[in-house]
């Protein structure tokens, strides 16, 4: 069924239209079965948070785009996953921070990176990392743990949206500034980003876009103050919350 197609009087539409862009993302080659299941995990967390942004979690995007404009090499990482479901999303925010992107994936292989590569490029990226694959992060096996040198292999500041856990903790223990975007405020990758965003990325990516426009001309005691004023605990306590009491 082709997305125009989907019932937009449905009570869920929106998550029949996620879904539906994670099952075409399987059938293009670039999401991984396991990104279905993913999503399966992030849909639950969703629902429970009333699929929708809650406060602390854009008061988390604006400090995380903060982190990212005050960088000297911000890049933002993209999965199987996030490049089938906001794509366009992706690369509008790479722009508006002035990130670099790169495909970095957990079940890596040549088709999937090109497929993905390619599929940046038909939404507006300019150049995509990931494919020089020259660079490696410490205490990973496999294939999961290559990078671009110059990419998030020289970043002093990653966006992982829908990250494993492994991965973010070994990007936070190369001493990068992790910003996360992660539905389960107990994941691992939650826990160990210096900004937790605990929201849908597809709510998330142009949501933080339109704060980087906002933010375009701040200097870097502004981009400093709000990065500061910024408490990762006290963000999961109040998703936690959220979940639990559905208060906000
Ligand atoms: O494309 P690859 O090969 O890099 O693989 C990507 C996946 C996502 C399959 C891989 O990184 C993986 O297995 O991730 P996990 O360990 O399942 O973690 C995914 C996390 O993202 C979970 O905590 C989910 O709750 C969360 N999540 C899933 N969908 C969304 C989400 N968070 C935000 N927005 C979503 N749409």
């Amino acid at each position: 069924m082709d997305e125009s197609a989907l019932p937009e009087d449905h009570p869920r539409y929106e998550s029949l239209v996620t879904r539906h862009r994670i099952e075409a993302g399987v059938d293009r080659g670039i999401t991984s079965r396991q990104g279905l299941i993913a999503q399966g995990r992030g849909e639950a967390f969703d629902y429970l948070l009333g699929e929708e942004t809650i406060p602390t979690a854009d008061r988390a995007a604006r400090a995380g785009v903060a982190r990212l404009l005050a960088a000297d090499h911000p890049v933002v990482s993209v999965n199987g996953n996030v490049a089938a479901l906001a794509p366009g999303e992706t690369v509008e925010l790479a722009d508006a921070v002035s990130a670099a992107l790169e495909v970095n994936l957990f079940n890596r292989t040549d088709e999937r990176m090109e497929a993905i590569e390619e599929h940046l490029r038909e939404h507006g990226a300019a150049d995509v990392k990931g494919l020089t694959a020259d660079g490696r992060i410490p205490g990973l096996d496999h294939e999961r743990a290559t990078v671009d040198a110059d990419g998030i292999g020289a970043a002093d500041a990653v966006l992982v949206p829908l990250e494993d856990g492994d991965r973010a903790e070994a990007l936070a223990a190369m001493g990068k500034v992790v910003v996360a975007i992660d539905l389960n405020p107990g994941s691992r990758t939650a826990r160990v980003a210096d900004v937790p965003i605990v929201d849908n990325v597809v709510r998330a990516l142009p949501a933080m876009t339109a704060h980087a426009r906002e933010l375009a001309g701040a200097d870097d005691g502004e981009l400093e103050r709000i990065a500061a004023a910024f408490d990762p605990d006290e963000a999961l306590a109040a998703a936690e919350r959220a979940i639990r009491e559905g208060e906000f």
